[in-house]
């Protein structure tokens, strides 16, 4: 527990259940002392990270997940504090605050949206708990308001699907429409920036539609269902991430239209669901966006209590697969 170690000396002298009664309501304290700078957190090494994660919307969100709880763990020195937001902002804020108030060690959280996080971030400050960024950035004035930021870039995700439709699709005359992520999410954001400017050289590519699927196949199924009723001339889908690529899979179907023949999918994540519609010819390219933060948020965590200096970006490493590839990576797929 974060609060117990500056009490050690006053506990000794005390009993059993007078130990644990006091231990019990010192988890309840508030935030550090300024800047405590114990070595390993709370004093006894332990060091209690609170993670207040954006749902779990997706494969990608349950892969990203399991890295974290298989990583955060007491084995590796944690006590590991878990919130789902189920895709609301006040939901993260409300997590953030609790972990305020529980005075954890440090706070990791992966932004729902860019925007709306400088009260909270300046909370956290004021109570010397350091803030770490995976997954997703934020926009703020102040980027002394987090560590670091360990994630993706998704720009360049975006960049790599629409250099590959252009070199194998954009050939001819093609039409496009956009499966968007969250509204207002960096994913969403900057995925669409990097594929607009990879494909914006080549006239032959028109994107006719684009609308937000949130991240979810039931929502890109919906979305892709609308796009169908509205346009017959629809050639590419590019999907934000794999899950709504398999919904938009499911609605062209249902259409009686064959994915990877009348209407090609390209989509960003690599999740095992993807990669196999990928290997299975229904899905024609997929950058992969790696979920498994884990171990870097470990590294971090334990720096930033350390009070070492860090970095304040760290990118994580991407690949990308088409048909071939797909079929070869798939047996070893960790997620
Ligand atoms: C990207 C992550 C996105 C995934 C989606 O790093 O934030 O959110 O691409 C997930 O699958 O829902
Ligand atoms: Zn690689």
């Amino acid at each position: 527990m974060a609060r117990t170690h500056h009490r050690r000396t006053v506990l000794t002298a005390l009993s059993a259940t007078a130990l644990l009664a006091l231990a019990a309501c010192a988890s309840g304290s508030s935030g550090n002392p300024g800047g405590s700078g114990s070595s390993g957190g709370g004093g006894d090494g332990v060091i209690t990270l609170g993670f207040a994660q954006v749902g779990a919307e997706s494969g990608w969100r349950t892969a990203n997940t399991q890295s974290i709880k298989d990583t955060i763990t007491k084995e590796n020195g944690f006590d590991l504090k878990f919130s789902d937001a189920q895709q609301k902002q006040e939901n993260q804020i409300q997590a953030i605050r609790s972990y305020i108030a529980q005075g954890v060690d440090v706070i990791a959280f992966s932004p729902v949206v860019e925007s709306g996080w400088d009260a909270v971030l300046q909370e956290a400050k004021q109570a010397h708990i350091p803030v770490i960024l995976t997954d997703r950035a934020v926009d703020v004035t102040d980027d002394s308001l987090y560590a670091s930021f360990i994630g993706s870039d998704f720009v360049e995700e975006g960049k790599r699907v629409g250099e590959w439709v252009s070199e194998n699709l954009g050939t001819k005359p093609i039409n496009v429409v956009q499966l968007e992520g969250t509204t207002g999410s960096a994913p969403a954001i900057d995925r669409k920036k990097g594929f607009e400017e990879a494909i914006a050289g080549n006239s032959n590519i028109k994107v006719i539609d684009s609308q937000t699927g949130n991240f979810t196949r039931a929502e890109g199924k919906t979305v892709m269902e609308g796009f169908l009723q509205a346009h017959d001339n629809i050639d590419v889908v590019f999907a934000h991430n794999d899950d709504m690529g398999l919904g938009a899979i499911e609605a062209i179907e249902a259409a009686g239209l064959t994915p990877g023949k009348d209407i090609k999918i390209v989509s960003i994540d690599g999740v095992k669901d993807g990669m196999q519609a990928l290997a299975d010819g229904k899905i024609s390219y997929i950058v992969e966006c790696n979920p498994l933060l884990g171990p870097d948020l470990a590294d971090m965590a334990k720096k930033v209590v350390a009070g070492e200096a860090v970095d304040k970006r760290i990118v994580t490493h991407d690949d990308a697969f088409d048909q071939e590839a797909a079929k070869a990576a798939l047996p070893d797929r960790k997620y």
